[in-house]
């Protein structure tokens, strides 16, 4: 059935990835195997990450840059991903109404992701999605966020450039921003600079990336902030080419190759640890382990060396697991 899928998807059958994509989802030995089989084909498109605060126009703005993209014969794929909501496949998302006009562009390809259970499976099957819509042909992959948590951190972290969006009079989110979500910003935009205190806002962002000024020379790009009328598709054009300019100086400087690198390290070890931690789980549950628990109890053992000789049962390949 997956063969099947993956070759209509190579022909361009856009239900065969929706398909695939919800197989991710849900299916983590599904999972597995169609990211074997289409790994092969992934490497083309470029990722870009939209977060910030609810309701900052994350949305609106994807829809304008997927405009800006489509102007350059681009395939597109969009994700939005949904922390908050416990609905999936996102037909009750407003994300979707706002990207209507795309909707019966083939050069589209949008798609919501919604919790199921876990928030780190969220992050993993996004990452899933990402790579089959890469291997789909998309040669751009936009990925929203709301940028409140770790777990969008972590999605975040699987883009090539990350757009960070906030809006005039938010004192707490620029606290955010100083917080952590500014080391992984590429570009700041403002957005709603039609609002009142556009321009203090802007200010008071400047003096904090000013404040990392020997940083941003070390590392060779200063994030731009660009203003920005979602609405009305003010500052499209710039946000746009900071975008570019953004890949063109990652490619150029051989920090997108690091990056991939980096991407690759971080995503096996994320697997390898998940894989033993499932291990140890089933270890335990099976009881296998259940004498050395009782050493414990009794004080015959302490938790450490414990864990040691259960660390030995497992990785060492012992019978017992
Ligand atoms: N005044 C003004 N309103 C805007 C602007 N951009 C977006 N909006 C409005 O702000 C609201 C939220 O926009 P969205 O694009 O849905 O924001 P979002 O960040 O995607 O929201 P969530 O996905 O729910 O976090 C909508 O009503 C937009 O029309 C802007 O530049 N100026
Ligand atoms: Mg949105």
């Amino acid at each position: 059935m997956i063969d099947d899928l993956v070759e209509r998807m190579r022909k361009g059958d856009r239900r065969a990835v929706a398909r695939l994509i919800t197989l991710v989802e849900n299916d983590e030995k599904k999972a597995r195997e169609i990211i074997k089989r289409i790994y092969p084909l992934t490497g083309n498109a470029y990722i870009v990450g939209i977060t910030g605060p609810p309701g900052s126009g994350k949305s609106t703005l994807v829809d304008k840059l997927v405009k800006e993209a489509r102007k350059e014969g681009l395939i597109v794929g969009v994700i939005a991903v949904d922390p908050t909501s416990p609905f999936t496949g996102g037909a009750l998302l407003g994300d979707r109404i706002r990207m209507q006009d795309h909707a019966t562009d083939p050069g589209v390809f949008i798609r919501s992701m919604a919790t199921r259970g876990s928030l780190g499976g969220l992050a993993k099957a996004t990452n899933d999605a990402i790579k089959i819509l890469d291997a789909y042909g998309c040669d751009i992959i936009f990925v929203e966020t709301v940028g409140v948590g770790q777990v969008e951190v972590d999605i975040v972290k699987t883009a090539d450039t990350v757009v960070l969006v906030t809006v005039p009079g938010l004192g707490d989110d620029i606290q955010a921003i100083k917080a952590g979500l500014m080391e992984i910003a590429d570009i700041f935009v403002l957005n709603k600079a039609d609002r009142e205190g556009a321009d203090a806002t802007y200010f008071e962002l400047s003096l904090t990336l000013d404040l990392e000024s020997e940083k941003w020379e070390k590392l060779g790009w200063r994030p731009p902030i660009v203003e920005t009328v979602a609405t009305l598709g003010k500052g499209i054009k710039e946000l746009w080419e900071q975008i570019k300019r953004h890949r063109e100086f990652l490619e150029k400087s051989g920090k997108l190759e690091e990056k991939k690198r980096l991407r690759v390290e971080e995503e096996i070890k994320t697997i390898v640890s998940d894989m033993i931690a499932k291990k140890v789980e089933v270890s335990i549950k099976a009881g296998n382990l259940e004498d050395i628990l009782e050493k414990v109890m009794k004080k015959e053992l302490d938790p450490y060396s414990a864990a040691s000789l259960i660390m030995e049962k497992i990785i060492g390949g012992g019978k017992s697991v």
